[in-house]
C-alpha cells in the first residue's frame, strides 16, 4: 500500500531528520558532542519521538509503515553514532598513547646505597683486632640493675664515686647502664670462677652528662677483659700499646696515667696525641694536646672475688674504651655531636665508594 498525504509528511520528516543527523554526527569532534546528537534524535524525548507522536493522525494501514520506516531510521543514526564514537575513542587514545610516551633513553634516577655509621664500622674493626688476639665478643643489656652496674664492680650504695657517672635511673634498682664494665662481673659470674676469660663487649651507654664537643649523654664504649693465672700489669700496657699503635698507626704519641677506678687497682688512663691541632692544643682536647680514650687497670680482688674468682690464684686486667673519641681522633672530627645528628653529608665521608 501507499502513503496518503500525513503518511508522505511524516515519511519526508524522518528522512529530513536521518539527513540532518548523519550531517551533524560527521561534523563533531568530541565525545560529549556525539552524545549530546544521541539524545536529540533517538533518546527517549528525541526528535524521532516527536515525530512519531504524530502517528495518531495517520490510517490504521499507513501506521506500521511509518513505524517500520521509524525504526530504519533510529538504526541508521545510531550506526553512523557507533561508528563516529569508535573514531573518536581511537584518537582520544592515539593522543594520550603520544602524551604519555616514556623516553627510555632518559637517565634513570640514581640507587641510595645505605651503609654502616662510622662508630658501627669503627666497633667493627676494633673487635677483628681483639678477635686476632684470642678475644670473644660478648654482650650485655642496656638496661641494667644497680647491682651489676654498681656494687659488683666494688661501688656499694652511697660510695662517693658513683658520682663519677651521674646515671639515669628507672627504678631504685634499675638504670640505663653508665658504661659497659657489668659486663665484666655478668662473664665472670657465668663462668663461675673455674676459667680464663679473654672477651670484648661494645655496646651503647648513657649518663647524665652535659652535651659538649667530647661529651655525649649516650656514647658507646668497648669493654676488654683478661683474666687468667699470671696476668700481670706489663700485660695490659702491652696490649693497649698494640692496640693504640694498630689503630692510630706508630707515629701517634701514647700516655697513660695513674687514675682511679673503685673496680681496678692500680687504675690508669691513656690519652693519645689530639690529631686535629696535632698536640698545639684546640677545642677538641681542651688545650691540652691530649685526647682520653680510655680507663683500664688490675681487676680488684674484691671484683674478683664478688664473682668467684679466687684472687689468690687469679689475676686480670679490664679497660673500658670510648670508640666515639677514638673516632674523633682517627678521622679529626672536632665534634662528637656529629655522630648523633644524621647528617648525610658528614655521614656518607665514611661509605666506601
Ligand atoms: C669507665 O667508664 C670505666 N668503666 C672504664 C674502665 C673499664 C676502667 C675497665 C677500668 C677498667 P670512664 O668514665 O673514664 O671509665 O669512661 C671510659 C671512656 O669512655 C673514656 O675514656 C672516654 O673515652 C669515654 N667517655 C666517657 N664519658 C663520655 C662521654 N660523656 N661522651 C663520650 N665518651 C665518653
Amino acid at each position: 500500500m501507499s502513503l496518503i498525504k500525513g503518511g508522505i509528511i511524516v515519511q519526508e520528516q524522518l528522512k529530513q531528520l536521518e539527513q540532518e543527523a548523519i550531517e551533524k554526527v560527521a561534523n563533531v569532534v568530541d565525545l560529549k558532542a556525539l552524545q549530546e546528537i544521541q539524545v536529540a534524535y533517538t533518546g527517549r524525548k528525541g526528535s524521532i519521538t516527536e515525530v512519531l507522536r504524530g502517528m495518531g493522525k495517520l490510517s490504521k494501514e499507513e501506521r506500521p509503515i511509518i513505524g517500520e520506516l521509524a525504526n530504519k531510521v533510529r538504526a541508521s543514526i545510531q550506526a553512523t553514532i557507533d561508528e563516529k564514537k569508535a573514531a573518536l575513542e581511537l584518537e582520544q587514545l592515539e593522543k594520550q598513547l603520544e602524551k604519555e610516551t616514556i623516553d627510555v633513553t632518559l637517565p634513570g634516577r640514581p640507587v641510595q646505597f645505605g651503609g654502616s655509621h662510622v662508630l658501627t664500622s669503627l666497633i667493627e674493626e676494633i673487635e677483628d683486632l681483639f678477635i686476632g688476639l684470642g678475644y670473644e665478643v660478648r654482650e650485655g643489656p642496656e638496661v641494667e640493675t644497680d647491682y651489676y652496674n654498681f656494687e659488683a664492680l666494688n661501688l656499694p650504695k652511697g660510695h662517693p664515686a658513683r658520682d663519677m657517672q651521674d646515671s639515669f635511673y628507672i627504678t631504685n634498682e634499675l638504670l640505663l647502664r653508665t658504661h659497659t664494665s657489668p659486663v665484666q662481673a655478668r662473664t665472670m659470674r657465668a663462668l663461675d670462677g673455674q676459667e680464663p676469660i679473654r672477651m670484648i663487649c661494645p655496646g651503647k651507654v648513657y649518663r647524665r652528662d652535659s652535651d659538649d664537643a667530647t661529651h655525649s649523654h649516650q656514647f658507646t664504649q668497648i669493654e676488654g677483659l683478661y683474666v687468667d693465672k699470671n696476668v700481670r700489669m706489663s700485660d695490659l700496657k702491652g696490649t693497649l700499646d698494640l692496640f693504640a699503635k694498630k689503630m692510630f698507626g706508630e707515629d701517634r704519641d701514647i700516655r697513660l696515667r695513674p687514675s682511679f677506678f673503685p673496680f681496678t687497682e692500680p687504675s690508669v688512663e691513656m690519652d693519645i696525641s689530639c690529631k686535629v691541632c696535632s698536640g698545639e692544643g684546640c677545642s677538641v682536647c681542651k688545650q691540652t694536646g691530649w685526647i682520653e680514650i680510655l680507663g683500664a687497670g688490675m681487676v680488684h680482688p674484691s671484683v674478683l672475688e664478688m664473682a668467684g674468682y679466687d684472687p689468690n690464684v687469679y689475676t686480670g686486667f679490664a679497660f673500658g674504651m670510648g670508640p666515639d673519641r677514638i673516632a674523633m681522633l682517627k678521622y679529626g672530627i672536632e665534634d662528637i655531636r656529629r655522630f648523633y645528628t644524621n647528617d648525610m653529608r658528614f655521614l656518607k665521608q665514611f661509605h666506601e665508594a
